[in-house]
């Protein structure tokens, strides 16, 4: 009898201490968090992802650390609709963030269907990332590329950051100055980033509320500007044939990753490395080398600005001790939409009433080894964007394009000349094999999911371009 109840009391306390995990886990400690974005940085970009060109150790820790992505996305195939996803929340015909700039969308004469206009700038009625965390008590800070408007008004300090320093207008550069930032001459602007991230955790980290800090560096995107000791160094380190872009985005990479080393260690040195959960991703691809490949996105299929896997599928790094196995891999798709509802769920925010969050929070993966499935059909990319009919080469660089990636298949819809590609992606990573002729009724199946998600989100349909210039005969010759 005795052994019983004692069994019983055992069971009891037992079930207590599991609980109050569980309660720590989920419960009244809120995390730090840290959101660190890359520019332009590839899927094979970093040693951790299979680089055997980079030297990328910080990173690399942080991910034996945490938890990587194999199947991650970004939000587009480039900056400001990618960044317009993370800090909304949602999907690109909520926002109507699709391009960078307006004149992006290419040359209207020539297209067969026109396309929605870009909202210019991430409205300020939307409640950013940044803006429902400062409403739960956190200090919010970003350092660094911004791109979602360019003037005052659209500045992050409306946008729910307490305190932000960003570029003048949509400058991008990696050396120099600029009047605006106060920024001493000569300093390579992500070390110039960082210190103020470092300044803010080193002010932050013993205050009572949790803070944000989101910093995205401008690294690796162009133009591509290196420490001289770093180029001299993979000059001498990788082979003599190694194309010069590659050598100077080793270069800028090996920057980036001793910026990312200097913020960890900030939290180490403060104590509060296992109260901070530290996201690490890239807004879209690389850039094509000019020979148009790029081991970059090795890989996969081509770059930067486009819907190929090698435009949208980037490294994405968790880590959260205690909470996030160490040196676990998840399988799992993901979305550059996923960010916001996977912050707010760590920190236990509910999302302000009425306020659509297109993606869904990431911690039934993190804290289950990456073992658990979200509940989702497909992910979605309305992706009107076109750099245009080019007269002069008779080809056209680009055109609007739509996604679905569905499970193992990925269909592309190619609005300007009403085609379709079909992809298994677990086959077929480099995208090389069109399934569409072989499997119609996927193709159909996923078509039909793709048109009720848009007709769901009110996504803009294509108009039949009147005004096309029809002069060019090859004008309906596909890329
Ligand atoms: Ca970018």
């Amino acid at each position: 009898m005795k052994y019983i109840e004692t069994s019983i009391l055992l069971t009891f306390l037992l079930c207590c201490i599991n609980s109050c995990a569980v309660d720590k886990k989920k419960g009244d400690a809120k995390p730090n968090i840290l959101l660190i974005l890359a520019d332009d940085l590839g899927y094979n970009g970093l040693g951790c992802y299979g680089s055997d060109l980079v030297e990328t150790p910080n990173i690399d820790q942080l991910c034996a650390h945490g938890m990587k992505f194999t199947d991650g996305y970004s939000a587009a195939p480039t900056c400001a609709p990618s960044r317009a996803a993370i800090m909304s929340g949602q999907y690109a015909p909520r926002t109507d963030k699709y391009r960078v700039m307006e004149h992006h969308k290419g040359k209207e004469e020539f297209m067969n269907f026109l396309m929605p206009a870009d909202a210019l700038e991430l409205r300020l009625e939307k409640i950013t990332i940044a803006e429902a965390l400062k409403d739960d008590g956190y200090s919010t800070a970003m350092f660094g590329k911004w791109h979602l408007g360019y003037d005052k008004k659209n500045h992050p300090l409306h946008q729910g950051f307490d305190e932000a320093i960003k570029n003048t207008g949509m400058k991008h550069f990696n050396s120099g100055t600029d009047p605006h930032m106060d920024m001493p001459e000569g300093t390579y602007i992500s070390d110039f980033f960082t210190d103020k991230g470092l300044d803010f955790i080193d002010r932050k980290a013993d205050d009572e509320n949790p803070f944000f800090l989101y910093m995205p560096y401008y690294l690796i995107h162009a133009p591509f500007e290196a420490k001289e000791e770093y180029i001299e160094h993979f000059k001498n380190k990788l082979p003599k044939d190694t194309p010069e872009r590659y050598i100077l985005w080793c270069a800028m990479t090996k920057s980036l990753d001793e910026n990312v080393g200097q913020l960890l260690s900030k939290l180490e040195e403060k104590g509060i490395t296992d109260n901070t959960l530290v996201i690490f991703s890239s807004d879209n691809g690389g850039v094509p080398n000019k020979v148009e490949t790029n081991d970059f996105n090795k890989p996969l299929r081509l770059y930067k600005g486009q819907t190929y896997e090698g435009g949208m599928r980037v490294p994405y790094i968790f880590k959260w001790p205690g909470i996030i196995k160490a040196n676990s891999v998840c399988h799992e798709p993901i979305h550059g939409i996923d960010l916001y509802p996977t912050c707010l769920d760590a920190a236990n925010v509910i999302p302000q009433k009425d306020y659509i969050l297109d993606g869904l929070s990431l911690m039934p993966c993190l804290t289950s080894e990456g073992q658990d499935k979200l509940d989702r059909d497909a992910l979605y990319w309305y992706y009107p964007k076109c750099a245009g009919y080019n007269p002069k080469t008779d080809k056209w660089r680009d055109t609007w394009r739509n996604v679905i990636r569905m499970r193992d298949y990925k269909l592309i819809e190619n609005i300007e000349f009403g085609t379709v590609e079909l992809y298994n992606l677990k086959e077929d990573i480099g995208e090389t094999n069109d399934l569409s002729t072989n499997m119609p009724d996927k193709v159909k199946e996923l078509q039909s999911y793709l048109k009720r998600w848009k007709k769901s989100i009110g996504a803009a349909e294509p108009i039949p371009n009147v005004n096309r210039d029809n002069s060019n005969a090859k004008i309906n010759q596909p890329m």
